[in-house]
């Protein structure tokens, strides 16, 4: 279809499904080149999920679905030949552009730099694209491949890497040619190998690792003590790079890279402000600390406190309300088994922060909204509200915002589950820990099939392709903070009593803790009101 041809199509369709589009924003996607229709169909759907009222298509409404375009295409393995088409958009000078449209009714939107304080960076919601049947899931796993082998692009040993199915053909040959000869197979090199783990089988004296790259599936084995332990710390289903050595029938693992960040000096904000950061607050639950949180929705309004003067931000990590059907028979732990109730109080409660302080929700497994990650902005038909006020920002799970240069990665926390149950060394009770597993492995929920529902989006959204300042979680409802390689992970516990479910697990809350960081330093500090 020519170029003319296809634009003429998009809109039409524009105009067929209701909408105009902004001439600024028109001029944007006829530089575009390609996808054209697609990228249109996937606004119009978006706005029309959103219930969006304005009615004009923008340059930002565009922006949400043309990023960075990795090509899933697994020709050539080499680190310089990822193939990466930036999107323009993306410069600075046209972020400023931006600006200078008219700003209607809803129209303020993601990657728009509201003022000079925050900036939405990401927000999941904008992305959600699912595919059906197996096939999504192919896509979810080749963009996570891609993803993550772009991350491990930055690595020396990247260089190296080759196709499983080329280091499968040359051994085989290799060793037909020794066979030929009556030889032994010899010891050969060391290959570079990267791809996700597709089995993790531990045995007595090694670990049995099968990593699939997409051209083919390979078993690998650990056997020396340094070698089991790194084994021993990947997830299902991460990315990893291997160097392996072909010793008759077996590879044997010789190092593990996992895609990881590096050691690095985070932003900071160049004055002292400061960012509050709780979650699981389970409005609904009759476990839920109603007193604790009107004390520290009492402290956020007091005057004569003079951090509390500087508290410009506040991140709400999921779990707003207990929601109803979340487990079985949770309606014996409910006070309010409707969840609008649970919504209304929640509302009332939120209404006490003070509108100079800008706050981002996202939802948690808990909330309202589809379950699988990445979860959507909590709908906004059920939080209206919320929605009206200024100072609010209702986001996806996960989302990536920055606050005063300082860049934050908001993530309820799901995936830990699963982490914390298959990674040896693991428990609920140091949270930042299993939270460190995630930067390692640059992905915020990879085991798939186990306890965390992961959508078969063809974008993989749960890969952490920037390193963030902060990395802000919930969910396991135990408070924990840690620095790892200059980023700051916090776990910011909960705002509910240790449930009956949790009295089993043998998981001890700690409910009615609030941190709170300074940008200028990263420093954080705890705020008790559970005495
Ligand atoms: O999660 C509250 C706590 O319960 C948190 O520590 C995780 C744990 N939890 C929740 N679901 C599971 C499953 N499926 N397995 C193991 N542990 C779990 P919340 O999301 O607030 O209910
Ligand atoms: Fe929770
Ligand atoms: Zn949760």
């Amino acid at each position: 279809m020519s170029f003319q041809k296809e634009i003429s199509n998009a809109l039409s369709y524009i105009t067929a499904n209701g909408y105009q589009i902004h001439p600024e924003a028109f001029k944007v996607l006829k530089n575009l080149n390609s996808n054209i229709m697609e990228i249109i169909q996937k606004v119009v759907r978006f706005k029309k999920t959103r219930n969006d009222d304005n009615n004009i298509i923008l340059i930002e409404d565009i922006r949400n679905f043309c990023t960075i375009n990795i090509s899933t295409e697994y020709d050539d393995l080499t680190a310089d030949s990822i193939k990466i088409s930036h999107n323009t958009l993306k410069k600075n000078n046209e972020i400023q552009e931006f600006k200078t449209i008219p700003t209607q009714k809803n129209t303020i939107n993601k990657s728009t730099t509201f003022n000079e304080s925050f900036k939405i960076i990401y927000d999941s919601t904008d992305y959600i694209d699912p595919e059906e049947g197996v096939n999504g899931y192919i896509s979810l796993f080749k963009s996570r491949f891609s993803k993550t082998l772009k991350i491990l692009s930055s690595r020396p040993e990247s260089k190296r890497i080759n196709k499983i199915s080329f280091v499968k053909r040359r051994i085989r040959q290799k060793n037909n040619n020794y066979s030929e000869n009556n030889n032994l197979s010899s010891n050969g090199n060391t290959s570079i190998i990267a791809g996700l783990v597709m089995s993790k089988r531990p045995k007595k004296n090694n670990i049995e690792l099968a990593i699939d790259d997409l051209t083919g599936v390979i078993n690998t084995i650990a056997l020396n003590e340094e070698t089991i332990k790194l084994v021993s710390k990947l997830t299902l289903d991460q990315m990893v790079m291997l160097e392996i050595e072909n010793k008759g029938i077996n590879y044997i693992i010789k190092n593990v890279i996992s895609p990881d960040i590096p050691d690095h000096l985070p932003n900071k904000a160049k004055s002292e402000e400061y960012v509050v950061l709780i979650s699981d607050l389970h409005i609904g639950s009759r476990y839920f600390k109603e007193n604790e949180f009107l004390k520290f929705l009492n402290w956020l309004n007091s005057s004569d406190n003079e951090i509390v003067s500087k508290i410009k931000f506040l991140c709400i990590g999921g779990d707003l309300i207990d929601g109803v059907g979340i487990f079985p028979n949770q309606e014996k732990e409910l006070y309010d088994s409707n969840i609008y109730l649970q919504m209304s109080h929640l509302t009332n409660l939120l209404e006490q922060i003070p509108k100079r302080i800008q706050v981002f929700v996202i939802p948690g497994n808990h909330d309202l909204g589809r379950r699988a990650l990445p979860q959507p902005a909590i709908p906004k038909k059920d939080a209206e509200i919320l929605y009206s006020w200024k100072n609010f920002t209702m986001l996806g799970n996960p989302s990536y915002i920055e606050l005063n240069g300082v860049k934050i990665l908001m993530y309820h926390g799901q995936g830990l589950d699963d982490i914390i149950a298959t990674i040896p060394g693991l428990s609920y009770s140091n949270p930042a820990e299993a939270m460190k597993t995630l930067l390692k492995s640059r992905h915020l929920s990879p085991i798939y099939g186990q306890r965390t529902p992961l959508s078969a989006e063809k974008e993989d959204m749960m890969v952490i392709t920037e390193i963030p300042d902060i990395l802000h979680s919930g969910h396991v409802h135990i408070m924990d903070v840690q620095n790892y390689r200059g980023t700051l992970i916090v776990n910011s516990g909960t705002w509910q009593d240790q449930t009956p479910f949790q009295q089993t697990m043998g998981i001890m809350p700690t409910p009615g803790i609030a941190i709170a960081v300074n940008l200028s330093t990263l420093r954080p500090f705890q705020i008790d009101f559970s005495q």
